[in-house]
């Protein structure tokens, strides 16, 4: 590749973007230019290859290809074909599974399919069986308004919204929740951990079809294995939601009991996070739910996206290269640090730190809502999400937490040093930040108050902490 291969490439596209709507190639530009500057610490978001944003911007784009690899309701699919199977052969390699869907356009599509591949395995063939059909159209009215029950009193067990679970794992605000009867299991008060002998008593209770793991603000691993002894003791399918540590379990960080693919039936995933691929889903299985999973379009998505998919391919070839486990082992270490350096300086940690690509931060002991805080780090330059903490007090609009991750900046570059720098910089905003009143005198969960040249310095600390390590060094649009 030419040295300047990727300045070209995407400046060419700005050009091309300007010459018809200028205000969307600036706001590109400008994304660019605050995404370098911004010490980002969303658990959540990491930063693509440029050969993995560039695959998304193509023709591939046009083509409508409803169906799977070589069998397509739509003509001229061959090379959507070719892209889609190499996303599902790179996942399979990358995750060891037998079978890999790669066309969902997001974590929370990926886990409606694989709800409804569970749903039309365990509950509509056999009913479909004992009716003597082949298919749903082959119901007499009757039959399908009984089964149309059925599928929707089904139960789910999954982690508690508070304990770090997913809105997607059968909460009533989400679709999955008017889907599934919910039940869901907590973590220890105590020491903030799964207790696997509560889960496994919470199982027997509720007698679940479906027992979920997985989290999005949990900072510990999880013991696949106990969990599927726990789905097998009730004869549960177990369902591990890994989007968020997708690239812990690719980079060989998370193996054993902890990697979820060999103890799931069915594990669904985001791409873009510490995957570090587009923004999109994906499903695995084993052949028992292969075909059922094959059918999660027109099931539940729309068509597929070929240019993500061809995007997914690239994201996990790269992925599956031997630099890849360094960065997970990499995104672990810096969680570590971080975690340590706050501990050091008197923050308290949810389960008192990590194992994994996240921090979850009690901020109650610095006298602040989540709110308060992530909008006081927000002014000092410091990018981060509120969230809920275990038994939180502040409800999940303001919060008792903020969350942090490392994936975004260890893709950057920086280390354990800068993890400790940045864990200085934090605690110097939360300890000097207080709670605002309202307007009638009264304590606010929004309000704060921060000396704006506190905000000012450390703004320029976290600048200077991102300096050496330049956002997409090989990407110059000047
Ligand atoms: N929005 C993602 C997160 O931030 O964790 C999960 O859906």
């Amino acid at each position: 590749m030419s040295p300047n291969a990727e300045s070209t490439a995407f400046r060419s596209a700005l050009e091309v973007i300007r010459a018809v709507e200028p205000r969307v190639a600036d706001a590109i530009g400008a994304e660019l230019a605050d995404q370098r500057e911004s010490l980002k610490l969303i658990a959540s978001e990491n930063y693509a290859s440029p050969a993995t944003l560039l695959t998304m911007g193509n023709w591939f784009s046009d083509k409508y290809a409803e169906g799977t690899v070589g069998r397509r309701f739509y003509a001229g699919c061959q090379n959507v074909d070719t892209v889609e199977a190499l996303a599902a052969e790179h996942a399979r390699e990358l995750f060891g599974a037998t079978h890999a869907y790669v066309q969902p356009h997001s974590g929370i599509d990926a886990n409606l399919v694989a709800f409804w591949a569970i749903l039309a395995d365990r509950v509509e063939s056999p009913a479909l069986k004992r009716a003597q059909a082949r298919h749903v159209n082959d119901l007499t009215e009757a039959d399908w308004f009984a089964l149309r029950r059925e599928l929707g009193d089904q139960r789910m067990l999954g982690m508690s919204l508070d304990a770090g679970g997913h809105l997607t794992h059968g909460f009533r605000p989400n679709i999955s929740g008017k889907m599934f009867d919910q039940r869901s299991y907590g973590t220890d008060p105590a020491t903030g951990l799964i207790d696997y002998d509560r889960v496994a008593e919470a199982a027997r209770e509720f007698r679940p079809l479906i027992l979920v793991a997985g989290y999005s603000a949990y900072p510990r691993k999880v013991n696949f294995r106990i969990m599927r002894e726990i789905a097998d003791s009730v004869g549960a399918t177990f369902m591990v939601d890994m989007a968020h540590f997708a690239g812990l379990v690719a980079g060989k960080v998370f193996t054993g009991d902890f990697d979820p693919v060999p103890h799931a039936h069915i594990v669904t995933t985001t791409t873009h996070k510490s995957l570090r691929g587009p923004r999109g889903g994906m499903v695995l299985c084993g052949p028992e739910l292969a075909d059922q999973v094959d059918r999660g379009c027109p099931m539940v998505l729309g068509g597929p996206l070929p240019h993500v998919m061809a995007a997914k391919a690239v994201a996990l070839a790269e992925a599956r290269r031997p630099d890849f486990a360094d960065y997970a082992q990499r995104i672990v270490d810096n969680a570590q640090a971080l975690a340590d350096g706050l501990l050091r300086r008197g923050a308290t940690l949810v389960t008192g730190g990590t194992d994994n690509h996240l921090v979850l931060i009690d901020v109650s002991n610095y006298g602040l809502t989540g709110r308060q805080a992530e909008q006081a780090l927000l002014d000092s330059g410091i990018v981060t999400n509120r969230n809920a903490v275990p038994q939180d007090p502040n409800g999940a609009w303001y919060t008792s937490g903020i969350r942090i991750g490392t994936p975004a900046l260890t893709t950057r570059g920086l280390g354990t040093t800068e993890m400790d720098a940045t864990a200085e910089l934090i605690h110097t905003v939360l300890s000097q930040t207080t709670a605002g009143t309202g307007p009638d005198g009264a304590a606010s969960k929004a309000k704060y108050v921060l000396d704006p040249a506190v905000a000012e310095q450390v703004g320029k600390q976290a600048a200077d902490l991102l300096t050496p390590f330049p956002l997409y060094p090989t990407v110059d649009l000047a």
